[in-house]
This record gives C-alpha cells, structure tokens and sequence, in this order.
C-alpha cells in the first residue's frame, strides 16, 4: 500500500488549521499510519529540503520550517501520493485552484501551509527522514469495506 510524508508547516500550525487539514485526508478516505508534533532541527529541514540547496530560497525555506512546530504525518492509500499533491494544490496558494488546501487557505508562496511529496522515491526518503519504522502504525481501518470495493 503507497504512503506519502505530509507536514503542516509552523503557518498552518500558528494559524489553527491543524484540525482542518487532517480533516480534508480523513474525509477524503485515506489512512493516517503516522503522526508527530515537533519543531524542526536546522540539520532535519536541510536535509528534507537538500533538492532545494541551490535554490535562492533555500536558506529562507529552512528558517521557515524551523521558525515554529509542525505536524509531520504518514498517510497511506491507493495513489496517496498523486492525490494528495491534488488535495494540497499548486505551490503559490494565490494562483492554487479553489477546493485545495492551500488554494483555500493561503495567499503567499513563502506560506504554503503544508508540504508533500511529490513521488514515490521522495516519500520514501521523506518518510525514512521523519519517522522511524516503529513510529509508523499498521492497522486496517473499519471503514475499509465501505471506501474500497
Ligand atoms: P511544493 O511544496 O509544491 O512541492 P516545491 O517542492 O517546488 O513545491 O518547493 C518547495 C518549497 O519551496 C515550497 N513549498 C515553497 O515553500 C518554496 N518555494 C518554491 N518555489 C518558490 C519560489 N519561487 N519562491 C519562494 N519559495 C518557493
């Protein structure tokens, strides 16, 4: 079963849009496996962000992550991954479609409110680099026979 990394960044935290945001995954049927509330070390964030290292921005996307506490979760499902980049919308919440989260609920690309990955080797790396394996929760929700056919 596929699973993707997804982080509410310190903006959505310090905005009160926790509850939201888990609540769009839920309802949309997918499986949360794993879920922490942490502030971010400088070393973590570089690493998650290592794609971006030659990116003018990167030195400011590090200060942000690591400015407040975020919510790093796990969710698991058919095509999670594709999806869930769907759910969150495009990177600047200004031009992101309405109905997504950031389209929804943000107005600047320096304040996206949540990351996801973007594919599976990504999600792998992502997953490997916030959570450990006995963080992460196996488990068949009662739900499943009326998501899945
Ligand atoms: P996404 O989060 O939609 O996958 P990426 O991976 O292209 O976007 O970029 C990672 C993060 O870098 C974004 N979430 C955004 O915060 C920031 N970012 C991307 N492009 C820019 C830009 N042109 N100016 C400032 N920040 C940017």
């Amino acid at each position: 079963m596929e699973r993707t990394f997804l982080a509410i960044k310190p903006d959505g935290v310090q905005r009160g849009l926790v509850g939201e945001i888990i609540s769009r995954f839920e309802t949309k049927g997918f499986t949360l496996v794993g879920l922490k509330f942490l502030k971010a070390s400088r070393e973590l964030a570089e690493q998650h962000y290592a794609v971006h290292k030659e990116r003018p921005f990167f030195g400011s996307l590090v200060d942000f992550i690591t400015s407040g506490p975020v919510v790093a979760m796990v969710w698991e499902g058919d095509g999670v991954i594709a999806s869930a980049r769907k759910l969150i919308g495009a990177t600047n919440p200004l031009t992101a479609e309405p109905g997504t989260i950031r389209g929804d609920l943000g107005i600047n690309i320096g304040r996206n409110i949540i990351h996801g990955s973007d594919a599976p080797e990504t999600a792998q790396y992502e997953i490997g680099l916030w959570f450990r394996e006995e963080e992460l929760v196996n488990w068949q929700p009662h739900l499943t026979p009326w998501l899945h056919e």
